[in-house]
Formats: C-alpha cells, sequence, structure tokens
C-alpha cells in the first residue's frame, strides 16, 4: 500500500548520502566491469601461506594507488548466498530473512538497479557472464527483470567435462573465452563476470593446483587457499586479456567477494592460520572475518589506496553510480555511498547483528574491535548509543523486507526512470 511505500521512502531519502563531489563522476563513460570473487575473504589478501603469497595478483591491486580498497567491507549475505549477494550489489536492497529473494520472489518482483538504471541514463550496454546454467538462483528470470540486455550462460561455453569443476565452467576459461563476446558489446557497458571455480569444497584437478594446500586436517580449509591461488591467477590473465584488447584503459574494475568461503564452525581449523587459538575464537572473531574484499580499480587513476571507512554490500551500488556520474537521490537505495561524508558505517547482518567501527554486536553482546574483549557492563551512553544503532539495523532490514515481500517499488517510478519490461530479453539456457 501507499502508507508502506511510504515509510519506505521516509527512511531512504532521510538515509541518502549526497556524493563527495570530489568523487562525482570520476568514472563517467568508463565500461563498468564487476568482477565477483566466489566465497573470497578479506583475510587472503596479502595473507602469506608458509611464507608463499596466495594471491599475488590481487595483492598488487589492493595495494595499488589506481585502486580504492577497502578493509573494512563486510558481506552482508543470508541464505541467498552469491543471490543475495548479487541482489544487493545490483539493488542496495537486502536480501530475504530467509531464503533467496532472486528465487523467491526474482520472477514476479519489480526492480530498479544497475543495469536499467545506467541504461537509461548513460546509454551502457548490459551482459553477465556466468559459467552455470541460467536457471541457477533464477538468474534467468531476475536478469531480464533487472534489465540485463545479454547473460552469457553455460550455454554460450564450451562445457566439456573437463573445462568443468562442480559450479562450472573454470574461472580461468570462462574469462578467456568471454573476451570475444565482451569486444562485441557496445561501450560503455557494465558487465559482471560470475566466477565459481573457489566454491566449497574447493577442488580442482592436479594440473590448476601449483599452490601447495594448508594442513589443518579439514580438507576444505586447506584447499581453500589452492583454489584462492587459482582465482587470483584466473583474474591476472583476464587483466592482461583487456589490456590486449584495448578494453582496460577505459573501464573501471570493480572485485568483490560474495560471501565467506570458510564457516564459523570451520573456522576454529583457521585459526592457527591467522594467529590465533580456537580456544579463545569468539562470536567476534567470526563476525570480523565477514570481511570481503572490495576493490574499485580505475586505471590512470592516482588517488587511490586503503579506505578505512565501515561499509558492506549493500552500499557498493549508490558507490558505483556516483562514480558514473549518476545521480542517485530518486531511488529506493538502504546503502550509502561509501566516499560521502554522510556515509553510515554501521553494517547491518542479515541476522540483526551489527558491525560498527569501534564495536561489533553479536546476539546483543557488545565487543571492542580495539580488544576483541566483550564490553559485560558498558556505560549508559554507550549502551544508549548501540541500543539506537541496532534499532535503526532491525528497522533497516524490516523496511526493505516490507518493500521486498510486497513488491513495493511496483508504485514507485523514480524521477525519469521507466519500468523494465523483462519481454525485451530472450536469453539462451542451459550448457551447450
Ligand atoms: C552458482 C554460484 C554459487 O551459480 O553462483 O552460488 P552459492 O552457492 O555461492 O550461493
Ligand atoms: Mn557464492
Amino acid at each position: 500500500s501507499s502508507a508502506d511505500l511510504n515509510k519506505v521512502l521516509t527512511f531512504t531519502q532521510k538515509h541518502y548520502a549526497k556524493p563527495n563531489p570530489q568523487m562525482y563522476g570520476i568514472a563517467k563513460g568508463k565500461n563498468i566491469i564487476v568482477i565477483h570473487l566466489e566465497s573470497f575473504q578479506q583475510f587472503l589478501i596479502n595473507y602469506r601461506l608458509d611464507g608463499k603469497e596466495v594471491t599475488p595478483f590481487l595483492n598488487s591491486l589492493y595495494n595499488d594507488k589506481s585502486t580504492y580498497s577497502f578493509a573494512n567491507f563486510f558481506n552482508q549475505v543470508g541464505q541467498g548466498k552469491t543471490s543475495d549477494a548479487e541482489n544487493m550489489l545490483e539493488t542496495s536492497i537486502y536480501g530475504l530473512p530467509q531464503g533467496s529473494l532472486f528465487s523467491a520472489l526474482g520472477t514476479d518482483n519489480t526492480f530498479q538497479g544497475a543495469p536499467a538504471i545506467l541504461n537509461q541514463q548513460k546509454n551502457y550496454t548490459s551482459a553477465v557472464f556466468h559459467g552455470n546454467k541460467g536457471s541457477f538462483w533464477n538468474r534467468n528470470s531476475v536478469y531480464k527483470n533487472l534489465g540485463y540486455q545479454n547473460f552469457f550462460d553455460a550455454s554460450y561455453f564450451n562445457t566439456a567435462s573437463n573445462n568443468l569443476t562442480e559450479y562450472g565452467l573454470k574461472d580461468k576459461l570462462l574469462f578467456h573465452d568471454s573476451v570475444k563476446y565482451l569486444e562485441r558489446l557496445q561501450q560503455p557497458f557494465y558487465a559482471k563476470f560470475i566466477t565459481v571455480s573457489n566454491h566449497f569444497p574447493y577442488t580442482i584437478d592436479q594440473k590448476n593446483t601449483d599452490f601447495k594446500a594448508a594442513d589443518t586436517g579439514d580438507s576444505s580449509v586447506d584447499n581453500y587457499f589452492v583454489t584462492a591461488h587459482y582465482l587470483d591467477q584466473a583474474v591476472k590473465e583476464f587483466f592482461d586479456y583487456l589490456k590486449k584488447s584495448g578494453l582496460y584503459d577505459n573501464s573501471m574494475i570493480v572485485l568483490y567477494g560474495d560471501h565467506y568461503g570458510i564457516s564459523n564452525s570451520r573456522n576454529l581449523k583457521l585459526a592457527p592460520l591467522l594467529g590465533k587459538s580456537a580456544s579463545t575464537w569468539t562470536d567476534f572473531d567470526n563476525a570480523q572475518l565477514q570481511r570481503v574484499p572490495f576493490m574499485i580499480h580505475i586505471p590512470g587513476q592516482k588517488n587511490g589506496g586503503i579506505q578505512q571507512q565501515y561499509g558492506g554490500e549493500i552500499d557498493v551500488l549508490p558507490t558505483i553510480l556516483h562514480l558514473a556520474g549518476v545521480d542517485t537521490s530518486s531511488y529506493i537505495q538502504f546503502g550509502t555511498d561509501l566516499f560521502s561524508k554522510k556515509h553510515d558505517q554501521v553494517v547491518a547482518f542479515r541476522n540483526e547483528n551489527f558491525v560498527t567501527p569501534n564495536y561489533t554486536v553479536v546476539d546483543g553482546n557488545i565487543y571492542d574491535n580495539k580488544t576483541g574483549l566483550q564490553i559485560t557492563h558498558p556505560t549508559s551512553a554507550l549502551a544508549a548509543k548501540l541500543k539506537a544503532e541496532g534499532n535503526k539495523v532491525n528497522n533497516e532490514l524490516s523496511l526493505s523486507d516490507s518493500l521486498n515481500n510486497k513488491n513495493l517499488l511496483r508504485f514507485y517510478i523514480p524521477n525519469g526512470f521507466i519500468p523494465v519490461n523483462p519481454q525485451n530479453y530472450n536469453y539462451k539456457n542451459g550448457f551447450g
């Protein structure tokens, strides 16, 4: 109803953070290439296993002045995992408390997301590349509702069995075999690559395992480093293709990790590799490990570097749109531009726990980020502050749920936005 919609609008309009003028439009007219790093956690960045860098190429990007690299960026997914991450990045609206929004509501709901906005505002074409079936996570339907013009799923690639791992085409092949399609897209384009090789249980054939596994006694933890290394090499090869094709210089490349690769229960095996002990491991450590990479690489930029502000997946869309020079003030978005002075640094997890630059709140327990210790007797000022932040988190998540469950966007047309007609798009689907 319009009362429900108004509640959402009242929140998002007040929450809106206007762009930082120094950053607004710095990537105007550039291609936007989004690389989804499957199950990739931030702790891998600059990490050495037995003295050897696991992801040397991503490390070099992270440490490069042409990259805005975020040290305190968190995944915010729920059970929808990859699909929740995609949903947040495309729309700046949360996933559902249970299940996957893509699967549950993706066929019928109205979306106002990145491909349509960029197409309508800045004449971008759009494409997704993914080496699994188009029906996985209901992407076929959702992408049409988002206004994606092209979806190159497994049916476009050679999916002979030795080209695959458990979740589809090997990443090196995905990138290599996509370039011929990418080169033919009209520029500027918005293109997303969803990798799959670094997915649980982290298995890959002998030929691609030139990195020595860890030795924790849990094979998925041990091999996580092997497939992460493979993914790193795949991304490096893709950058080489981009340079060779000439696309690199006119592109902004955005990289993000979608969610954890090592689950909370397995973190106990991981702990010693992070210089910690399983016996003192807490919910605080689990929450802090929800960091994933977020990097915005803009060739030619010299003012990048490591950003300390706290944020998460919900914040990506307004950030990217502002860099592309798109005004976001009329869209319903729950995140805020990471570069804005008004950026909201309270990071909500889907289960209502949250992290701020100084504190972590899990199941109502407060932890001090500096010491990692629980604060059992907070001052009344601190208790009140965190209570207010917790209330904001709950309110935000429930407004997002109301928006999704009641499909409220069908009643809202942002200024200058033309509703997407999914029937304009037709993709093949399956294995070729
Ligand atoms: C499959 C892939 C994996 O297409 O994106 O999804 P996940 O299991 O990580 O949610
Ligand atoms: Mn995933």
